[in-house]
């Protein structure tokens, strides 16, 4: 059975299709916009009641969150070891990255996002956007003093921790608030290269 991503553009829906790509699984990505007023919106809230995208269908059965996502495929096809076992402590610290970027480091570009083009004008808010900016380049500093120099975040082996780490960075890069950070740029580039890397394609 081939997994059905929905999704388009540079949304998070590439972190999955990253994931399937390098367990080499069989997909098929559906482009679907978030936007109220496009033609397939009802059929979005149908599978997701909150009308985010990205969601992953399987059968008749729907998830979303891609955060969710990324976990239930990584623990559910194991054998490609794209993350440490559940319950063990080398998961525990894999999981720290993991949630880090879907938590603390995606915060603040949504933030810049959501005040330059996702809210009605009138909600927008240049000091919102400052604040969102100022508190990304204080994680981007602290990732320049924590990151490896060589391999990924839990060591030579690449893992989901990297392909969302990888997602959030390039976004911030493509919002131009990277600001000297020769390790975070080294990091990322690494695993952009990963020839299973959708995200390269959308940069810019
Ligand atoms: N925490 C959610 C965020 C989902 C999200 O905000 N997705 C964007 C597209 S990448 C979206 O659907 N935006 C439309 C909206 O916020 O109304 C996830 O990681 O799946």
């Amino acid at each position: 059975m081939a997994y059905i991503v929905y999704g388009k553009g540079g949304m998070r829906h590439l972190k999955i299709v990253w994931l399937l790509r390098e367990m080499s699984l069989p997909h098929e990505v559906v482009p679907m916009s978030p936007r109220p007023d496009s033609p397939e919106y009802k059929r979005l809230l149908e599978m997701n009641p909150f009308g985010k995208l990205p969601v992953l269908q399987m059968d008749q059965e729907y998830i979303w969150e891609s955060g969710a996502i990324l976990n239930y495929l990584v623990d559910k096809h194991m054998e490609h070891s794209m993350a440490p076992r559940p319950g063990t402590i080398e998961r525990a610290k894999h999981d720290r990255w993991f949630f880090l970027a879907h938590t603390d480091l995606e915060e603040p570009l949504w933030t810049i996002a959501r005040h330059s083009m996702v809210f009605p004008e009138h909600l927008r808010s240049q000091e919102a956007k400052d604040a969102a900016r100022f508190d990304w380049l204080k994680k981007v500093a602290v990732l320049e003093t924590c990151l490896p120099e060589t391999g990924f975040v839990t060591g030579p082996r690449f893992t989901v921790a990297d392909i969302a780490l990888a997602y959030v960075l390039n976004w911030g890069k493509k919002f131009d608030i990277m600001e000297k950070s020769p390790k975070v740029e080294e990091y990322l580039n690494r695993c952009l290269d990963r020839p299973a890397c959708p995200v390269r394609d959308t940069k810019g």
